[in-house]
């Protein structure tokens, strides 16, 4: 088969994708949306069987190059519901999910070819003497440049030259705005920490919800420990980890509505940190299966 819908470079993950989406037909619907700054196809795969009114979870992956945990976890969320659908059958009829594994394909890719810590994406200095790249969880358009962040294009929280400055946020914002009317759950995969986080980022303060945030959140994370016993970490990202404005989860909550929305650290704890072993792929993959099917039985019942 040929890379869907693109003569640009085909990474593995797009590759795969349009195999996966041709041999499924009947789940899966794969969508070429954007392309990165250095060129490379930005894919949004929905799988579901109940037509585009249903309720939907968007998840994405790979905003920080260097944490590929994500990438590989939410691929194998992909994997699990579309390969063992029959299991799946009665939240495939409910629930739609949008995927969207690696939102900085470019800064993933040089992650591997040059520099594997590298967390920002690629996109040339905005002027001359800075560096490379910006962070992507830095800028979005909402509080952008208030806390946690930095105008110095040299370091790695650099919320980039203007709100939205980064094309990639651009393509991910557009998905966002156009599903924010059905998408009742944003995820957003990070690691590490082992945390389980919601808004807000760029304030102590909590929104008027929280509450049912945490609890949905402190379900999901009971059921992934019950899995290989992982302990997560739940509460806001501000009280959690540490105040950072411009994250995709406050502007996914704050701007575009939607009012559950998660940014996940995944394993582990600080062992391996971001370079952990492949063997932790599957366990990571399993246990983050089963937070996401109690989540996805909760929009089930709940909308
Ligand atoms: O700093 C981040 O963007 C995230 N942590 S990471 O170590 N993966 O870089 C946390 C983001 C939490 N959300 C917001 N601050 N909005
Ligand atoms: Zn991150």
């Amino acid at each position: 088969f040929t890379c869907h819908a693109s003569s640009l470079p085909c990474p593995q993950i797009n590759r795969w994708m349009a195999q996966l989406a041709s041999d499924h037909p009947d789940l899966c619907t794969l969508e070429t949306v954007g392309k990165s700054y250095e060129g490379r196809p930005m894919n949004l795969l929905t799988v579901g069987k109940g037509g585009a009114d249903k309720p939907g979870i968007f998840i994405d992956g790979g905003i920080h190059a260097r944490e590929w945990i994500s990438p590989a976890t939410v691929t194998f969320l992909v994997n699990q519901l579309v390969t063992n659908s029959s299991a799946h059958d009665d939240l495939l009829s409910s629930v739609n999910f949008y995927f969207m594994p690696v939102i900085n394909p470019d800064g993933y890719d040089y992650s591997f070819t040059d520099d594997r810590l590298w967390r920002k994406t690629r996109s040339e200095p905005a002027s001359p003497g800075g560096c490379s790249g910006a962070d992507a969880n830095r800028n979005w358009d909402f509080h952008w440049m208030e806390a946690g962040t930095s105008n110095d294009s040299c370091v790695d929280n650099y919320g980039g030259s203007a709100p939205f400055s980064e094309v990639e946020m651009q393509v991910v914002r557009d998905q966002l705005t156009r599903l924010r009317n059905t998408t009742k759950v944003y995820l957003t995969f990070h690691s590490y920490g082992q945390k389980w986080m919601y808004p807000w980022g760029y304030t102590a303060a909590l929104p008027e919800d929280w509450q049912d945030l945490d609890r949905l959140a402190r379900d999901a994370v009971g059921a992934l420990k019950a899995v290989h016993g992982t302990r997560y970490q739940v509460g806001s990202s501000t009280r959690t980890i540490y105040a950072a404005s411009g994250g995709s989860d406050d502007w996914a909550k704050g701007v575009a509505g939607i009012k559950y929305c998660y940014t996940v650290e995944l394993r582990d704890l600080g062992t391996h940190y971001f370079t952990l072993p492949p063997s932790l792929i599957i366990p990571s993959g399993q246990e983050t299966f089963a937070a996401l099917k109690v989540i996805a039985n909760f929009v089930k019942k709940t909308y």
